[in-house]
Formats: C-alpha cells, sequence, structure tokens
C-alpha cells in the first residue's frame, strides 16, 4: 500500500538527499526500496516503488513532488489548448521502469510484485488543480461545465495509464492495481457518466494480459457496483463498509481486497487484533480476499505495529 517505506529508519536513510521522483527514476534504489518491506515485514508481495504521476512526468510534464504535500503541477491543464501536453507514452519514456522490474525478478523469487498506475479520475485531479485538494473544485468545474473536454482528457489519461501498466506487466509484474484515491468525492450517476468509461478502458486494455487487476479507492462505499462493472478482477474496499456488506455491493466472480482502518495500528496490540479479526470474520465465506489496509500507511506509524499485524494475519489464516 502507498508509501509502506515511509515509516522506515532504512528507507528514510536510502533516500536521504534524494529527491522523489529522481529516487523513482534510479533502479538500483527503486528495487532496494521495493524490498525493504518484505523483508522487514514478510509481506506476500512486493508494491513497485515508484508514484502515480511517474508516466506523467515521464512524457514531460512539468511536475515535482514536494516533501509534505505531494505531486505538484506547474501549470495545471485547464483548457483543450492544454491537452497538447499530454501525449502518449512509450516504453521507451520509462526505460528506469522496465530495468527496476528486470532486477526485482531477479530478487522477489516467489514473492509477486504489483505494478501499479493512477486511474484517470485520480490523475486528472491533480492535473486540473495544480496539487492536492480537498475539494475537487476545478476538476468538478471542468466535469460538469465542458464534458467534452473532461471526457478528452480522461480518455488521454487512459491511454497513457494503459500504456505505463502494460510496460510493468511486460517487464514481469504479476498483477496490477489502479489508483482511483480520490474518486469518492463523486456521487454514482456522475460516476458512471464521467468516469467509469475511462477506467473500463484501461482495465480493457490490459484484459488479454493473464495477470489480476485490482481496483482500488477511498470512500468509494456508494461506488463499489460501479467499480466492480468497471472490469477489475479485484476491488479494493476501505474501512467504512464492511467486506460481506462490500461483496453484495460489488457482486458475484470478484475478489475484495482491504479493509482495516490504518489508524488502527496506532491502538494497542489487543485491539489491533481484536478489529483485524472482525475484518477476517467479514470476509470468511468470500469468493477470495486479500487483506490490506483500507487506505496506505501513515508515516508516523510504528513500524513494528506492522510486523505484528502481518505475523497476525499469517497465524490466523494458515491452513
Ligand atoms: O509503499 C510504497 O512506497 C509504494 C509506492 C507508492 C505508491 C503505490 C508511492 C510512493 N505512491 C504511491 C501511489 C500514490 N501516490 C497514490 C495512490 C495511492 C494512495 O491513495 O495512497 C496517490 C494519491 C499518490 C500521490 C502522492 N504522492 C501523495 C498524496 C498527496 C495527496 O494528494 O494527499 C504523496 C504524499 C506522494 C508522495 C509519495 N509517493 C510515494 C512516497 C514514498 C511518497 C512520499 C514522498 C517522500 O518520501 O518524500
Amino acid at each position: 500500500m502507498r508509501q509502506a517505506g515511509r515509516s522506515l529508519p532504512e528507507y528514510l536513510k536510502v533516500r536521504e538527499g534524494i529527491p522523489m521522483l529522481e529516487s523513482c527514476m534510479r533502479p538500483e534504489l527503486v528495487t532496494e526500496i521495493t524490498l525493504q518491506p518484505v523483508r522487514r515485514h514478510k509481506v506476500d508481495a512486493a508494491i513497485y516503488f515508484s508514484d502515480i504521476v511517474v508516466p506523467l512526468k515521464a512524457i514531460g510534464l512539468d511536475l515535482d513532488i514536494k516533501p509534505g504535500i505531494g505531486p505538484v503541477v506547474a501549470e495545471p491543464i485547464r483548457t483543450r489548448a492544454d491537452l497538447a501536453r499530454l501525449r502518449e507514452l512509450t516504453p521507451d519514456d520509462v526505460s528506469y521502469v522496465t530495468e527496476a522490474i528486470g532486477m526485482l525478478m531477479g530478487e522477489l523469487g516467489a514473492t509477486p510484485l504489483i505494478g501499479f498506475a493512477g486511474a484517470p479520475f485520480t490523475l486528472a485531479s491533480y492535473l486540473v488543480e495544480g496539487g492536492p485538494s480537498r475539494n475537487h473544485e476545478h476538476t468538478k468545474a471542468m466535469m460538469y461545465g465542458d464534458p467534452e473536454l473532461w471526457a478528452e482528457l480522461l480518455d488521454r489519461l487512459a491511454d497513457i495509464t494503459s500504456a505505463f501498466l502494460k510496460v510493468q506487466i511486460e517487464a514481469g509484474a504479476s498483477a496490477v492495481q489502479l489508483f482511483d484515491s480520490w474518486v469518492g468525492a463523486l456521487a454514482p450517476v456522475d460516476y458512471r457518466r464521467s468516469v467509469l468509461p475511462a477506467s473500463a478502458k484501461v482495465f480493457d486494455a490490459i484484459a488479454a494480459y493473464d495477470v489480476p487487476r485490482i481496483h482500488f479507492g477511498v470512500g468509494t462505499g456508494e461506488l463499489l457496483g460501479l467499480m466492480g462493472e468497471a472490469g477489475a478482477d479485484v476491488v479494493g474496499v476501505d474501512w467504512r463498509v464492511p467486506l460481506d456488506e462490500a461483496a453484495r455491493r460489488v457482486g458475484p466472480g470478484k475478489a475484495l481486497q482491504g479493509n482495516l482502518d490504518p489508524a488502527v495500528l496506532f491502538a494497542p496490540t489487543a485491539a489491533v487484533e481484536t478489529k483485524t479479526r472482525e475484518v477476517l470474520d467479514a470476509a470468511a465465506g468470500l469468493e477470495g480476499h486479500i487483506f490490506n489496509l483500507g487506505h496506505g500507511v501513515l508515516p508516523t506509524m510504528d513500524p513494528d505495529s506492522l510486523t505484528r499485524l502481518v505475523e497476525y494475519v499469517h497465524t490466523q489464516t494458515a491452513r
């Protein structure tokens, strides 16, 4: 899950003095950081170290990841003329990704590697707002005010995202996750009309590969059915909807991923175990469940609580 490494002293040490985006372009460093949480926490899969804005940087957009803030775009995309800056992504634009995944294939052994990309809506939000946003006001202004421009923007982002996921799959990723972190800001009617077609295009574009496709969002309780329709094999659930209810909303034929509240990890061990047991109980009998946090690891989290959580889930689910 996002930024799992941020709470680790070994991560802070290797990143020292190296800006975030630059560290994503150094294959040796990417390999080391990707392996760190696997080594320490013994999780069942590695998540590729990168960021959702990496492909946008790779096609030449002037953006940066600012410490303590997140992705910041120098000139936001707001008009039809701005769309010209969103050219297609080619594998050569991200050759460091292919190289890093090649290295990881040699290191990971039987541990699967999860590749990822940002979903069109969440990427659009950063591009249109110019940075992180609580209310997505410019984004929604475009979505409601100029639906054609919006559709064209999301369509271009779908193509960039599809190309980026293909690079990761071709290089050896065993599963991919599409992060639509901020789409919970939308009502179902708007999701269906203005977002679903672009996300579905991404899942279609990679359907022919034999890799599970995971669809992640936060605050998406009311959107779970539609997210299932978009075409992924696995739908992420945050902590707000119990997994048995989430499964009813997502519909048959899909696995779920999640859904422990990351903040639970600040509670004493006994409380963490009680809350984890609740998640596992709600997941019993589902078609498939990948235990995970409902959102990212918080930077102030004690890494040992995460190691204990992984161990606990393993003891509870051992066959
Ligand atoms: O665990 C890992 O290290 C995996 C790598 C990873 C992933 C999967 C990073 C590294 N970022 C992401 C995805 C990502 N990035 C998402 C989707 C998942 C989620 O919701 O968490 C989003 C929304 C971003 C955008 C982003 N990048 C933010 C959020 C800003 C906001 O709008 O609130 C932030 C803080 C970043 C920077 C970033 N990305 C990753 C790291 C380790 C960091 C911290 C940068 C640093 O160490 O200086």
